[in-house]
């Protein structure tokens, strides 16, 4: 073993101090649980703003004395305000799809274990990995910054000293209010544009540019690593289904982030060096011309950000779709239904999501014929999405399915991605979308489709490889109430969301009460919240079922699932450099599941061609003829 490991190039030896092993790791394993806790911590950011505004929306003018001692200003007297609703919806919409949806899908579960499931012992630049993550990690930061240099005088103040305008903050919200999509030109005008225009969105826009740079560097390595890095035999079409949607995602991050990047540099000029790239002549906003500015436009902010937007909903939910086609195949014990079908979906999925990013402006005063392009295009991802369902049941068909955790999950994802998917075809259409356009008939599509959907590839990914990521399996009854209080519960959230939407309820309005159209929508509201709060409260038994189960859960053996890739022919948790030196061969397809005359349901990637596995038949150690040689 200790020649054959020195002719392998991207060798660095296992770390001893505790920083270099744990804080400022190369190892691709851990900056995969660093991207997961992070992911972890945000959530809980997010989740806690969705109860807040539930409870808001649900019992508006309500004197809730703990919020008049957290948020002084923002809720004086503990009734919120208009505006700090708003920056709720903001920040929560940031730290989903920014920290949540961009960080565990990819730099979690990408990170960890894509290079074990190609055969490599990391990733192609383990110094750029980590820099991937701290970069990331700082842009988290800098959106705490905004929530407090906002919410609080104090914090506030700091940011006044650094000069008037664009800067000062504490304005009595919690960070921004211009939305997860920042639309100029209110975002670009700094304070005068009102509460929350001031520090939180300087700190916003440079949150984002710090994620860009960081989601930039990973979406390197892992195009890199999965091109140069496949082992011995394992040629592009016997990778999993999960590398091809890793691979996928790095390219459309590759593509997107550096268009937001541009735009979030330009919306930083408009707001802090007098630049109006954004912001046209003749504004007026609370009843003052703004000044020195003319020529910008509003609406290339929207190309910019929706260039990058719509390919970003696809590197949110890529991911969860390679963890649901593994996850659904390994428990149906069936091969995936049309392998090489999966990969071009995916792969067309990825691509046209470039070009129906007008779909989110038909309301912007486009070109009726750009409008049934875009139309046509979007309505066009139908086909490989419909591919895709239909492989996923065509593998679940007639299959003995073993109801894992996992599984259930993984089934979860197909429901809410289908669920949530047909009304992207309503919305699609440009006469239905005037009439859903901001109302919460988009809130319920995009949450199921892309929050809840993703959400649950990471929940099936989580249950998945927890044994291999800490050597202890989860436990399975806690799982399992995990998944059916979840499952039911984000119907039970977002359903009615769509007859709130089809009333002409609003998105982004703090209080529905004051208009009598929706005066009798109440009793739906309240049940929103009453299922958003156990809903988020169930994800309490996650949390501990997880850090519970790092601990004290059953011990893991090395292939607790009969799975037949890489990372389950090594150790639960693997070593450092994952294959203890010894390079595997791949001499198999990722799906070979119940093949006829096997001597087993199922055959391991590295299980040699045309030899009899007799060894360890019944039993799951799944050593697969290599890793542990002599
Ligand atoms: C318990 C689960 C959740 C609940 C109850 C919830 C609730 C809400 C509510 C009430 C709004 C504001 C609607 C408005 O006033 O316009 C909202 C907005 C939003 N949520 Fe969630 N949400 C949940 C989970 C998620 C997840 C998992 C994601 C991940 C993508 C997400 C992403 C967003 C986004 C992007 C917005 C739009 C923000 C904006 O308008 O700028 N949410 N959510
Ligand atoms: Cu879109």
């Amino acid at each position: 073993m200790a020649e054959a490991s020195h002719d392998v190039a991207h060798r660095h030896e296992p770390p001893k101090s505790f920083i270099r092993k744990y804080i400022f790791s190369l190892d691709h394993k851990v900056i995969g649980i660093q991207y997961i806790l992070l992911a972890l911590s945000a959530v809980i950011v997010g989740m806690l703003m969705s109860v807040l505004m539930r409870m808001n929306l649900s019992w508006p003018g309500t004197h809730w004395p703990i919020m008049g001692t957290l948020f002084p200003t923002g809720a004086p007297g503990g009734v919120m305000s208009a505006e700090f609703y708003l920056s709720l919806v903001t920040m929560h919409g940031t730290m989903m799809v920014f920290f949540v949806l961009t960080t565990a899908p990819q730099g979690g579960f990408g990170n960890y274990i894509l290079p074990i499931q190609i055969g490599a012992e990391d990733m192609a630049f383990p110094f750029l990995n980590m820099m991937s993550f701290w970069v990331t990690f700082v842009g988290f930061l800098v959106l705490l910054l905004a929530i407090f240099a906002e919410g609080n005088a104090t914090v506030g103040a700091w940011f006044t000293k650094l000069g008037e305008s664009a800067w000062a903050g504490g304005s009595g919200t919690v960070g921004s209010i211009g939305g997860w999509t920042q639309y100029a030109p209110l975002s670009a005008l700094g304070k005068v544009a009102g509460p929350g225009q001031g520090a939180g969105v300087t700190l916003w826009i440079i949150s984002i540019a710090i994620f860009c740079v960081g989601s930039l560097l990973g979406a390197l390595n892992f195009i890199t690593t999965l091109l140069n890095m496949r082992t011995r035999g394992m040629s592009l079409m016997r990778m999993p289904l999960t590398c091809w949607a890793w691979f996928t995602t790095a390219v459309l991050a590759l593509l997107s982030f550096p268009v937001l990047l541009g735009g979030g540099i330009l919306l930083l000029l408009d707001r802090i060096a007098g630049t109006s790239f954004f912001i046209p002549g003749g504004e007026y906003v609370s009843g003052a011309l703004i000044p020195n500015h003319a020529g910008g436009s509003p609406l290339l902010w929207q190309h910019l950000f929706w260039f990058f937007g719509h390919p970003e909903v696809y590197i949110a939910i890529l991911p969860g779709m390679g963890a649901t086609s593994h996850i659904l195949s390994t428990f149906a014990r069936k091969p995936i239904f049309g392998y090489r079908a999966m990969v071009f979906a995916i792969f067309a999925i990825g691509m046209l999501g470039f070009f129906v990013w007008g779909h989110h402006m038909f309301m912007s005063g486009m070109s009726p014929y750009s409008a049934v392009a875009f139309s046509i295009l979007t309505l066009s991802i139908g086909v490989p999405s419909a591919i895709k369902t239909f492989n996923w049941i065509g593998t679940l068909w007639g299959a003995k399915i073993r109801f894992t955790t996992p599984m259930l999950f993984a089934i979860g994802f197909v429901s809410v991605f289908v669920a949530g998917g047909i009304t992207g075809l309503v919305l699609g259409q440009t006469s239905l979308d005037f009439f859903f356009h901001d109302t919460y008939f988009v809130t319920a599509h995009f949450h199921l489709v892309m929050g809840v959907a993703s959400i649950f590839g990471m929940f099936a990914a989580t249950y998945f490889w927890f044994p291999k990521m800490f050597g202890r399996m989860m436990h399975e009854g806690m799982g399992k109430l995990h998944f059916w209080v979840t499952f039911v519960g984000v119907y039970a959230i977002f359903i009615p969301f769509h007859a709130m939407g089809m009333l002409g309820m609003p998105r982004r309005y703090s209080n529905f009460s004051e208009y009598e159209f929706l005066k009798n929508s109440h009793g739906l509201v309240l049940f929103v919240t009453v299922a958003a709060i156990v809903t988020v409260s169930i994800q309490l038994l996650f949390y501990f079922n997880f850090f519970w189960s790092m601990f004290k859960g059953k011990k893991a053996t090395d292939n607790p699932w009969e799975a037949t890739t890489l990372e389950w022919t090594i150790p639960s948790p693997p070593p450092h450099d994952n294959f203890a030196g010894v390079v595997p061969t791949v001499y198999h397809g990722p799906y070979e599941f119940s093949v006829p005359g096997a001597p087993r349901d199922f055959i391991m990637q590295t299980e040699p061609e045309g030899v009899e596995v007799t060894a360890g038949l019944g039993e799951t150690s799944g050593n697969g003829g290599n890793g542990h040689k002599h």
